[in-house]
């Protein structure tokens, strides 16, 4: 239909876009067309650079006319759209996953391999879209795949960083950052489209302003950038769907008026085009623990705003109704970042289309729903009025309008309680006056949900209490998931195939159908095949791992991962006091070499550069690494690897390899976790705390299939009441008291008692997430690991159960959730 104002006469320009043949043939004429009309070059001069952006052109290509459908759908259709807002969105590397969305993996490689190519050596050279730090990032991820598949109409919105998280080194064991720039080699999946750029204001003044009568008041911007979008497909997986991923670039305006541009000096000139590009350059690189940044308010406002009026400008029909919003859009806030949103929308309302305040609100309010991913106070994002009132004056005042009307409403409700008020007020006071995001988008948000069922009812019963007192149906869980398509049938082919052999293949789309496998955990042939495939994905990470220069692995180990971010409270430092003590064990002779079952640590995790302790636990677990994997006497049995630079890519070949899951955080500390949830589906038993997803993971699993430690919620509590002192437990524990002294020594620092003092006196005397509390009962349940680990074939039995019984978590049925309770919105044919 885009041809209708250009009266097109060529029989060509009026036929429908068609996809090339979806044949070997077709698609090696369209790859070699891409190679020598796009790259440029002929099959022969061609590097494997250009190998692979005309591979992804052709994938782009089948892709398209089910792209442009969808898109055209959109505006004609009725159905509501899913506006997911997320400031990340980890996607991992796209080839692949497109590849198999479109039916066009066996294809490709046929058609490759005739022109000479293996298209292995070509997938290895993609660099992944790093634009997330970790969970709630990969989570987005997982969420649009899952819509796509599902045929929900969506648009992902988020920020197209030109940097994203950085690239992690090591140089004598510590983390040194590197830029990450993935955009070096070419971008060939988004499309810039700078003619649907939108104007974005910062700054200036509010003034009032008489409208025919009425007092209006309007905001008098200092300076402004342009958002250029940039469109990713989306492929759902085998239903030819394909949504899109919107990502905006900040760009500098012709119109650029900085106060101090002087547009006689070009020197100037270029400070200011630089100025205006630092919005998109870099991701943060905090992971729940945000700064509070002016670049980084600049960021949340810049993405946020331009989508809301990219959805209502380009999405939404010419002269369409506001007032019928809420049935046409669902805006959900992934967690705090693009809760600016909200005022921002009432902004566009009230000063901009002339509605009413109270119409404004009520449209507002049903057009939102907040996903909160934390229980961590510190994780709380807050914005000083002072800065959020110079960057956004008139946001600011519509904040300050909405929490007037919010603290009445309470008072009305609870009486003129002070306390509860200052409790409750969108405005908190101390150490600073600042907005509570948190807040305004529980009050805003038509829905407000945690990410796992323990995390959803901390937040009703601590963080958010008061909210949930008064509006208890405002609250709801939806239990994380991850996607099974890049998860178990692109991470672990042989599995999958397995699974199809037994079951079908409809459980790609249909993950709760992988309880069929159930009845094949007591059937021999089945586990000795099971127990083949996690052996040749060893095998396979081990060359995985040397082929980036990093250690391999060795044969009969079993495989304990621990990979996510680096925290405290996720305690991989209880994971090294697990190692020293095992260690320390073998040398000094008390522990027999023969009982300890030969196992590999595999950590995987990025600090934030400014995070100075979790830097120095990824030294200390570098250094014990080190020292145990040079010393004989532990040979054979204990060894403990690092690979450095931790992502999505790294994460597909470790985690089908992996025998044990740990996940040890303090209880009430974790709220959900995800990479929980792939071990388990990809036949890994998890050791874990009564945490997070862990909770349902175990349930699901079973107890015989999962290796509970630590204390729980409530135990946690009781103990930080009763007064926690973590040198108790040192001076009480045997083992635990010598796995901190041989650290404490400069065993593992060549000496130099300096290096970990700052660690070993935080253990000692501060132990915020009371890893010394928790140590006697950790070191318990890896016995119990061992014990279990020597019994391979029940061991084989209970991998796979965990396999069978995770259906649950896969991220269509999250999606289905947040359908029904939260967005009240469809798939459409
Ligand atoms: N999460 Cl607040 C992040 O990855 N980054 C953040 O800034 C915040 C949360 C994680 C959270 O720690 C995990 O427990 C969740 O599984 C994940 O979000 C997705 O919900």
């Amino acid at each position: 239909d885009n041809t209708s104002e250009l009266r097109p006469t060529h029989p060509l320009a009026l036929a429908p876009v068609v996809a090339p043949a979806a044949s070997v043939d077709g698609f090696a004429k369209q790859f070699l067309q891409n190679l020598n009309f796009d790259q440029g070059v002929t099959l022969s001069s061609s590097d494997v650079n250009d190998q692979y952006l005309a591979l992804a052109y052709t994938v782009r290509d089948y892709l398209m006319a089910r792209w442009f459908d969808d898109r055209a759908k959109q505006k004609t259709q009725q159905a509501k759209t899913v506006c997911y807002l997320s400031a990340e969105y980890l996607l991992g590397r796209q080839l692949d996953n497109n590849l198999l969305a479109a039916r066009l993996t066996d294809i490709a490689t046929e058609a490759l391999a005739q022109c000479g190519i293996d298209i292995d050596a070509v997938r290895a050279v993609e660099i992944e879209p790093g634009l997330g730090n970790g969970g709630l990032g990969r989570l987005a991820a997982c969420f649009i795949d899952s819509l796509a598949t599902m045929s929900v109409p969506t648009i992902g919105y988020g920020i197209r960083y030109e940097y994203g998280i950085f690239r992690q080194a090591f140089a004598d064991g510590q983390q040194v950052e590197q830029p990450d720039a993935w955009l070096r080699m070419g971008s060939p999946w988004d499309f810039a489209h700078p003619e649907a750029a939108q104007t974005i204001s910062f700054a200036g003044h509010t003034e009032t302003y008489d409208d025919e009568g009425v007092e209006r008041t309007r905001w008098v911007p200092e300076w402004n950038v342009l958002a250029v979008p940039y469109n990713m497909m989306v492929p759902g997986y085998h239903n030819g769907r394909v949504n899109t991923l919107r990502l905006w670039r900040a760009v500098a305006t012709n119109a650029f008026d900085l106060h101090t541009f002087n547009s006689g000096d070009y020197v100037e000139s270029v400070r200011a085009q630089t100025f205006a590009e630092n919005i998109s350059k870099v991701l943060y690189p905090e992971d729940s623990t945000p700064q509070g940044k002016e670049l980084r308010l600049q960021q949340q406002y810049f993405f946020v705003a331009a989508s809301i009026a990219d959805f209502i400008d380009n999405v939404l029909p010419d002269d369409f109704d506001l007032e019928g919003l809420p049935e046409r859009v669902i805006f959900q806030l992934n967690d705090t970042h693009p809760v600016i949103g909200v005022p921002e929308l009432m902004r566009v309302l009230v000063d901009e289309k002339k509605l009413e305040w109270d119409a404004a609100w009520a449209i507002t309010q049903k057009c939102f729903a907040y996903t909160c991913h934390t229980l961590l106070p510190e994780a709380l994002e807050v914005w000083s009025v002072d800065l959020l009132g110079r960057l956004l004056p008139r946001h600011l005042e519509i904040i300050y309008r909405i929490n007037d009307a919010f603290l009445l409403q309470v008072r009305e409700q609870f009486g003129d309680d002070e306390l509860l008020i200052r409790n409750m007020s969108i405005i908190g006071e101390h150490p600073y006056r600042s907005v509570r995001m948190a807040y305004l988008a529980t009050v805003a948000g038509s829905k407000v949900n945690g990410v796992a069922e323990l995390h959803s009812q901390l937040l009703r019963d601590n963080v958010l209490k008061d909210f949930a007192t008064m509006w208890p149906d405002k609250f709801t869980n939806v239990t994380n998931g991850v996607t099974p398509r890049r998860f178990l049938r692109l991470a672990n082919p042989d599995l999958s195939a397995l699974i199809t052999e037994a079951l079908g293949a409809g459980w790609t789309v249909d993950l709760e159908r992988l309880r069929g496998l159930e009845a094949l955990a007591d059937d021999a042939d089945f586990r000795e095949r099971f127990a083949a495939v996690k052996a040749a994905n060893k095998r396979r990470l081990s060359r995985v791992l040397e082929a980036r220069g990093d250690t391999p692995l060795d044969d009969g180990h079993m495989l304990d991962v621990m990979i996510k971010r680096l925290h405290e409270y996720k305690r991989q430092t209880l994971k090294v006091l697990h190692i020293v003590s095992t260690y320390e064990g073998i040398v000094s002779g008390r522990l027999d070499v023969d009982d300890v079952q030969a196992r590999t640590f595999l950590f995987g995790a990025k600090a934030a550069p400014g995070y100075g302790m979790a830097k120095r636990i990824i030294h200390l677990i570098n250094a014990v690494g080190e020292v145990v994997s040079a010393d004989e006497r532990v040979q054979g049995k204990l060894k403990v690897l690092y690979p450095a630079n931790y992502n999505v890519t790294l994460a597909e070949s470790i985690i089908p390899a992996a025998d044990l899951s740990e996940q040890i955080s303090l209880a009430g500390k974790e709220a959900s976790g995800t990479g929980n949830m792939k071990l388990a589906l990809n036949g890994a038993l998890t050791i874990g705390t009564d945490d997070g997803a862990n909770v349902e993971i175990r349930k699901l699993v079973g107890d015989d299939n999962f290796f509970l430690f630590g204390m729980s919620e409530p135990e946690v509590e009781a103990l930080w009441a009763e007064g926690y002192r973590p040198s108790d437990f040192y001076q009480q524990d045997d083992d635990l008291r010598r796995a901190i002294d041989l650290i404490a020594s400069g065993a593992f620092s060549g000496g130099d008692r300096t290096v970990f003092e700052p660690l070993v006196s935080n253990l000692l005397y501060d132990d915020r997430f009371m890893a010394l509390a928790d140590f006697r009962s950790y070191l318990d349940a890896q016995d119990r690991v061992d014990a279990a680990y020597a019994d391979q074939d029940a061991w084989v039995r209970a991998a796979i159960l965990n396999v069978a019984r995770s259906g649950y978590f896969s991220s269509d049925r999250a999606m289905r959730d947040y359908l029904d309770r939260i967005w009240h919105a469809a798939p459409v044919s």
